[in-house]
């Protein structure tokens, strides 16, 4: 496999990888990215739907869109991408920094996962500081919390900022390891389209697996371009190996 000669020498040596996940990881699980076609619902754009703005516009029409998201992300099972990144564990430390809302990682065994823009399994009230988790559907939408002001789904809109805590938490990790693996993410997105450069600051090895070119293609040690389901289940076999 001509094109791990790049770490087949480093292997030894790799004792902490972070991989930064988008959408394109849950592609091959039937969960629709945010680019072309995929990117529209009911032909709204999700970068507008998914903003503060577009909630308070029309709340009932954004939880819409969330509880149609759930539903398709409950009903889908994490493919071989998500578990080869489980079963990496096995040979080093390995942490997940996410984009995706849909919990795949963590379905898929990973036990370290870093959830940048939130979980669409959970909810917050717009004003109080009421969160919970919601496990069924809602009978009327948008739901009301205690205090009487609307529910919103405990995720990070455009115009937000990421929670902190984590996102301090995912800059140590990026610059403390050995290999990261940008996998199914056009890194159009900020802050989370950073994290490589904090990673190359720490002279770790950079890998690309995308189908597609992506705004730091040129910054990467190897570009792989295939899939993620396809393409990650190798770097298991190459550490069983060596
Ligand atoms: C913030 C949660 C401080 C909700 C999401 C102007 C210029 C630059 C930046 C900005 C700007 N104006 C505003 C900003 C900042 C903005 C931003 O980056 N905008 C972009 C659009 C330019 N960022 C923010 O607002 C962030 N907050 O900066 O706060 C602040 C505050 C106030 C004002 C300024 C700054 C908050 C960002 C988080 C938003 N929430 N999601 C939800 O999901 O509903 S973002 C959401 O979209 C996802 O989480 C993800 O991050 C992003 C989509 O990106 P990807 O996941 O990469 O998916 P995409 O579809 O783009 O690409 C898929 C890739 O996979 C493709 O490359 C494809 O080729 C590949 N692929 C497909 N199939 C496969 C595959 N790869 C492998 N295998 C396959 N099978
Ligand atoms: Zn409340």
């Amino acid at each position: 496999m001509k094109m791990f000669e790049l770490i087949k020498d480093h292997i030894k040596d790799i004792k902490k990888i972070v991989f930064v996940t988008g959408a394109g990881i849950s592609q091959e699980s039937g969960i629709p990215t945010f680019r072309g076609k995929d990117g529209l619902w009911r032909n709204y754009d999700a970068m507008k739907l998914a903003t503060i703005g577009a909630f308070y516009d029309n709340p009932k029409l954004v939880w819409e869109w969330y509880n149609e998201r759930r539903k398709n992300i409950f009903g889908a099972l994490p493919n071989l991408g998500h578990k080869a990144i489980a079963e990496l564990e096995k040979f080093a430390d390995v942490v997940v920094l996410t984009q995706n809302i849909d919990g795949l990682h963590q379905k898929a065994g990973s036990s370290e996962v870093l959830e940048l823009h939130g979980s669409i399994i959970k909810i917050k009230c717009s004003v109080c500081n009421f969160k919970d988790e919601i496990m069924t559907e809602f009978s009327e939408i948008p739901p009301l919390c205690k205090c009487g002001n609307i529910l919103r789904p405990d995720v990070v809109w455009f115009g937000e900022s990421l929670p902190q805590d984590i996102w301090q938490k995912a800059i140590v990790f990026a610059s403390q390891c050995d290999l990261m693996i940008i996998a199914g993410t056009s890194l159009v997105v900020s802050p989370a389209n950073t994290l490589p450069i904090y990673a190359k600051q720490n002279n770790a090895v950079l890998i690309e697996i995308n189908p597609e070119n992506t705004e730091m293609s040129s910054e990467m040690d190897l570009v792989i371009r295939n899939t993620s389901a396809t393409t990650l289940p190798k770097f298991v076999s190459m550490f069983k190996e060596n």
